[in-house]
């Protein structure tokens, strides 16, 4: 028995043990500054049209989960106005690709908190009462409380969405799975600035039997969890 989504490579979770109460929907750094306009992907010279493509999926899924009672977190990831939490090196890397992190643009100081561009886009605007992590880098777990958070909600499934896949939703699912989240990538409703580095990036969780977890289409989650 139990509810189960079907998964690659495995159907999630492991256990069969998908409720609201024990299942949180992580939506990672849907900002402008990496899928809108005059935004630091787009400073960049990347394809926005990859970034932006999981918007509409993920809008489908969030009113599902909210309707259910799903524990919903947002995440922005973004530097303070002094940039006293921004690593030079990370900050002379993006000067290096025309995309300063703390420099001005067309949305304001590039990844910094408070800016436009920081924001997250208003289709996937947070409700009050959500959770939202603010953190400095690529990993939804450093240097911010999520894990407190998720331990004391009694969340012991993540469904991963956002941006960009092969980075900082790939990241977080390496660091959730490490501490024993029972984690599920969500295909459409992640994307990357490179489309190879997206299928590579869902690829390599399905290794070795599910090395972080599984990957499904948010259809397949939707349709399990309508069964519940
Ligand atoms: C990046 C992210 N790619 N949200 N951040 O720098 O993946």
């Amino acid at each position: 028995m139990g509810t189960f989504v079907t998964a690659d490579p495995y159907a999630y979770p492991y256990n069969g043990d998908l409720r609201p109460e024990n299942t949180a929907l992580i939506i990672i750094d849907m900002q402008t500054d990496f899928c809108g306009e005059g935004g630091y992907v787009d400073k960049m010279g990347y394809d926005l049209s990859l970034t932006r493509a999981p918007i509409e999926p993920i809008k489908r899924l969030l009113s599902v989960m909210r309707e259910k009672g799903f524990h919903i977190i947002h995440t922005r990831e973004g530097h303070r106005p002094d940039l006293s939490d921004l690593p030079a090196n990370k900050r002379w890397r993006s000067q290096q690709i025309g995309a300063g992190i703390g420099d001005p643009g067309p949305c304001g100081k590039i990844l910094v908190r408070g800016e436009p561009g920081w924001d997250i886009i208003p289709d996937l605007a947070p409700l009050p009462g959500e959770v939202v992590i603010d953190k400095p880098g690529k990993g939804s777990f450093y240097a911010t409380d999520l894990d407190l958070i998720l331990s004391r909600q009694g969340v012991q499934n993540i469904i991963l969405t956002g941006i960009t896949t092969d980075v900082c939703v790939h990241t977080t699912m390496r660091d959730a799975n490490d501490r024993g989240y029972e984690c599920l990538m969500l295909s459409d409703c992640t994307g990357a600035t490179d489309y190879g580095n997206h299928l590579a990036a869902l690829k390599m969780i399905t290794m070795q039997g599910g090395v972080f977890g599984a990957v499904a289409e948010s259809a397949a989650l939707i349709d399990a969890i309508h069964s519940l």
